[in-house]
């Protein structure tokens, strides 16, 4: 084995590299082209970066000065190139700045991953919702079960404005089981103990004479008619809708997702008899065993991340194709049959389910902090409204937020909330006015930033508004100046690892940023990723020590997207993928976790580093718990040797690691999984980590 090599790598205490000097709007583009310098001994680039984050946890006792002394060891497969790095690292345990409780959250929006994923809905084209009636596509998820026939018809009395459509069924036989299935979202789980709580209206629309009082059986089944759960509905014909309501409860789970539910009848009792049906509901369990809620697994893996916040409802979906198909919170809200759906941005149809109500309910049961955004006269198509014709949205922006903070004795739209379940406001601070507009930066700036802002802010002065027209730290001029700023950021692994200082450099102003979407989407060759690996996750560990150090001017930052149904994918990577029954935890998810987790309450001033340096760290303290923390990464096999001096003896840690390009996939969901340890601490700390590495060390003083 090559001995040990030494090199000239040294933690200096400049905290701005002058590479990153910002012109106008030359931030992202300076980022981008600027190279790792992390050196072997012949001078060679190693292909690699070394990011530790040190957070600092501690209570108020004596301040103690830090030493942190690392040693880094090389070990390149095969190759001569060793070598050794000693870093000093001294930070004051009472000079710094507060972490704001936002710092890290999370980005919504339907991208395949509402309908199907967050929400709890099990039936897919549960109320045929903007279809073309007599369409093979209308009857998207749904098929015949036994001798009959299906075909969605506009009906001639409709459940609701909102419903215009049905399913029309026709046994054609006279005996036997006959009825319709729905194959769900791409499945249907089938979970031992779970009670599933349903819903579907139907009519006769010319019923005979006689009333005929029969059965409906609803359950589900396997593809091949094995039955796992089902009951009865009894019903008696009319031409009036009626409503059904039932549960059942599974006694055995399915591994197989094929799973479909079924509505069936006994056609001697209704000989072949016409039946409309509509807004056929099914719901599992659901968070917080809210009605019309939230999946569970899902909800209650975002709240193992902390979340401070929650950004909905997009991003792109926001916007809509067309101003007619934006998302509009008033389609969204009352009754489920006064919901027509609609078109979303991503080409398939959104439900609306999860409406305006739904997002702010499972926000304050989350505990997170709603960040809302109001549409602002932008549509994908590139076309701007123009502002003469503003108002309708300016007004409809207005309503939004009066629907979740307004009084609900004297506003209408808070009287809405009041009457879904939630007289007292919702809690609400800040608004976003619009998404990406440095797509439509002109319109934004000469007209609908201020007919927006000036509008919201006579009306509601409390809150904040953010604007979304900047694409990076080096922000348009807008009138009035905005004080909050969306930023977002796609890029690869080089470009977070010397991104970790983009925030240093910018101006303690007043102005506070929220890195509203970024994420690692292409390796550093340009290829694309299906999923988040790892050597991208730790660049991403690189970048956030940014957002601790300079939380004083970064008040919110998460990655995006969020979610995403592995079976419908438009947008890679995203942090979790899920399928009906499980989900795929991805390694920028334990990132994301690992921060928020261990943000702590106050960031404490430390011998900073440079952007080009292979470590980053930061360092926090959490006043409550008294702790210490440390993260680091690197690509290449290394290891660490950390003195520093704790009041405590002992510490734990968590470190993510893996190999380069290790991802986390339906096939290996745990590839790359965080583990935990202990370490003796005293004076010294000896701590080594292979390389592709996020440490975590936690020390109670
Ligand atoms: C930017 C936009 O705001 C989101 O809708 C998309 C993915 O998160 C991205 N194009």
């Amino acid at each position: 084995m090559t001995p040990l090599q030494k090199v000239s790598y040294e933690v200096t205490t400049t905290p701005v590299p002058s590479h990153l000097a910002l012109g106008e709007n030359t931030f992202i583009e300076k980022v981008i082209d600027t190279d790792l310098h992390c050196y072997d001994r012949d001078n060679k680039l190693v292909h690699g970066v070394f990011i530790l984050l040190f957070q600092c946890i501690r209570s108020s006792l004596k301040c103690i000065k830090r030493m942190i002394r690392k040693t880094f060891a090389f070990a390149l497969a095969g190759a001569a190139a060793v070598y050794a790095t000693t870093f000093d690292v001294t930070f004051s345990t009472t000079s710094g700045h507060k972490v704001p409780s936002t710092l890290y959250g999370l980005m919504f929006e339907d991208i395949n991953s509402g309908d199907g994923g967050l929400y709890a809905e099990l039936i897919q084209n549960r109320a045929f919702q903007q279809v073309t009636p007599g369409t093979s596509a209308a009857l998207t998820a749904w098929a015949t079960l036994g001798s009959a026939s299906i075909a969605v018809v506009k009906s001639s009395s409709p459940v609701s404005t909102a419903l215009p459509n049905a399913l029309s069924f026709k046994p054609t036989a006279t005996s036997g089981t006959v009825g319709f299935t729905n194959d769900g979202y791409f499945g249907i789980p089938v979970t031992a103990g779970w009670k599933y709580t349903g819903s579907f209206f139907y009519r006769t629309p010319t019923p005979p004479a006689t009333k005929i009082s029969s059965s409906f059986t609803v359950g589900l089944r396997s593809t091949s008619g094995t039955v796992f759960t089902s009951t009865t509905v009894p019903f008696t014909t009319s031409s009036s809708w009626q409503q059904a309501t039932f549960t059942f409860t599974a006694s055995s789970t399915q591994t197989s997702v094929t799973n479909l539910f079924a509505l069936t009848v006994n056609a001697a009792t209704i000989g072949e008899l016409t039946m409309e049906f509509t807004l056929i509901s099914l719901f599992p369990p659901t968070f917080n065993n809210r009605a019309n809620g939230m999946r569970v697994d899902i909800s209650e893996a975002l709240l193992a991340m902390d979340p401070g916040f929650f950004r909905f409802p997009g991003g792109n979906n926001l916007e809509g194709q067309t101003p007619a198909q934006r998302w509009a919170w008033e389609s969204t809200v009352n009754s489920l049959v006064d919901r027509p759906g609609r078109l979303g941005t991503w080409g398939y149809i959104n439900t609306d389910g999860l409406g305006l109500y739904e997002y702010l309910q499972w926000i304050e049961d989350m505990g997170m902090e709603p960040i809302m955004a109001v549409f602002a006269g932008y549509t994908l198509n590139g076309a701007s409204v123009a502002q003469n014709s503003l108002q309708t949205y300016i007004t409809e922006a207005i309503n939004q937020i009066n629907f979740a903070i307004g009084d609900a004795s004297s506003n209408p739209q808070a009287a809405i909330r009041s009457a879904m379940g939630h007289p007292e406001p919702f809690d609400l601070t800040y608004i976003e006015i619009g998404n990406e507009d440095f797509f439509s930066s002109t319109t934004y700036t000469n007209y609908r930033w201020s007919a927006f802002v000036d509008a919201l802010s006579a009306e509601f002065p409390q809150l904040h508004y953010i604007s979304t027209s900047a694409t990076s730290g080096s922000v348009p001029k807008l009138t009035p100046a905005p004080t909050y700023w969306d930023l977002h950021i796609y890029s690869n692994p080089n470009f977070f690892i010397n991104g970790a200082f983009n925030f240093d450099i910018l101006p303690r102003n007043g102005l506070q940023f929220f890195q509203g979407e970024y994420a690692t989407t292409t390796q550093n060759s340009g290829a694309t990723l299906a999923y988040p690996f790892i050597d991208g996750s730790i660049a991403e560990a690189a970048y956030m020590t940014g957002f601790d150090r300079n939380s004083d001017i970064v008040f919110a930052a998460s990655y995006a997207p969020l979610l995403s149904s592995v079976s419908s994918i438009q947008w890679t990577p995203d942090l979790i993928n899920f399928s009906p029954n499980s989900l795929i935890l991805s390694t920028s998810y334990y990132v994301q976790k690992l921060f928020s987790v261990y943000k702590g309450d106050f960031y404490l001033t430390s011998t900073t580093n440079t952007a080009s340096s292979p470590v980053q760290w930061s360092v926090t303290r959490d006043t409550a718990t008294s702790q210490y923390f440390l993260k680091r990464y690197h690509s290449e096999h290394c290891s660490l040797h950390a003195p520093i001096h704790p009041a405590s003896t002992a510490g734990t840690g968590t470190i993510l690691t893996a190999a380069p390009g290790t991802m986390n996939t339906p096939t290996k969901p745990t590839a790359a999984v965080p583990s935990n340890f202990s370490f003796t601490a005293g004076k010294t700390i000896t701590y080594n980590a292979p390389g592709l590495s996020l440490s975590v060390l936690v020390v109670v003083s």
